[in-house]
């Protein structure tokens, strides 16, 4: 069930294709890079390749006018005005390998992908579709637009040619129940309204935290519950970047029928200011994010 949109359908056509080919490299690829992105961050080769190869499919979507890449200083110019009007291209985010420290680790890993009417960086009410491939055991796409949000499969071929795609969950929701959370950073560096307020979720749900946004997302969507990676006193800004990991997300979580907030409001209407600006993050069940706020709100 693809997306009526033919480009969102054609950007989430070319993550599909592409993530057979980002796993299978996986192994061969846990060196670092020697190189650091634009948020200083020491990159893996495995990052360098991921990106290359969406760079490349992004490019060749007549409806992608531009994309952004963690890997990336600059968006990228993939060929038209990118805008909300009716012949304006979209723009692309994505962050290529989430959680490739974890690859060392053989730890869960993932793509994420936000697909925006307006040029970057972008508030993610202006995204029109955005999702995630889960690297776990099988690989999962999870994607959401304005029909909903739908879980597939991913394999390769029997044939090796392409992929074959099968949804596994067509309407996915939050569950009502809450059961897992996941909270990032060292618990030292929470400041003491979250720190209480971690105190308070964990006598009540079970800790899920395995240091990739997406596999710690992904319990949530399967579990019911609530992850964060928070302000910190270290970084008040937290550690993840709106335009390709946040914004994304937090349309996912709220198209599931939860909510997300930058502990203020929702993460959709963070002012974006730059392509690789940081936000503390939460997403979750309604009320869970209702009690993060009234603990850490300003
Ligand atoms: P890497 O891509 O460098 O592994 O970072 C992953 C990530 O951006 C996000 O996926 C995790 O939620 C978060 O960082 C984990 O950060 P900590 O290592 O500080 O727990």
């Amino acid at each position: 069930m693809a997306s009526s949109d033919p480009t969102v359908a054609a950007v989430f056509d070319a993550v599909a294709a592409t993530a057979p080919e980002i796993r299978a490299a996986l192994p061969g690829r846990r060196v670092e890079s020697g190189m650091e992105n634009a948020s200083g961050e020491s990159v893996l080769a495995g990052d360098l390749y991921a990106d290359e190869l969406l760079g490349d499919a992004f490019t060749a979507i007549d409806g992608v006018g531009s994309f952004v890449s963690e890997e990336r200083e600059e968006a990228v110019d993939a060929g038209g005005p990118v805008g909300g009007g009716p012949d304006d291209a979209y723009a692309v985010a994505i962050d290529p390998l989430d959680g490739s420290s974890n690859l060392r680790s053989n730890n869960a890993m993932g793509t994420v992908v936000g697909v925006y009417d307006a040029p970057l960086p972008a508030r993610g009410r202006d995204l029109v579709a955005a999702g995630y491939v889960l690297y776990g055991p099988i690989t999962t796409m999870v994607v959401a637009d304005e029909a909903g949000v739908r879980e597939e499969v991913v394999e390769r071929a029997p044939d090796g040619d392409g992929v074959e795609r099968s949804v596994v969950e067509g309407d996915l929701t939050l569950p009502a129940t809450p059961t897992v959370y996941g909270f990032g950073g060292r618990v030292p560096d929470w400041p003491a309204d979250f720190r209480a307020y971690a105190r308070a979720v964990e006598d009540d749900l079970k800790l899920r935290y395995g240091g990739a946004m997406v596999g710690d997302v992904n319990q949530v969507l399967t579990y019911g519950g609530v992850f964060a990676y928070p302000a910190l006193r270290s970084a008040p800004e937290g550690k993840l970047r709106l335009q390709f990991e946040a914004n994304p997300i937090a349309y996912v979580i709220e198209r599931a029928g939860g909510a997300s907030s930058d502990g203020t409001g929702s993460i959709l209407d963070v002012e974006p200011e730059a392509v690789h600006q940081r936000t503390p993050l939460y997403v979750g069940n309604e009320a869970l994010i209702d009690r993060l706020e009234a603990a850490v709100g300003d």
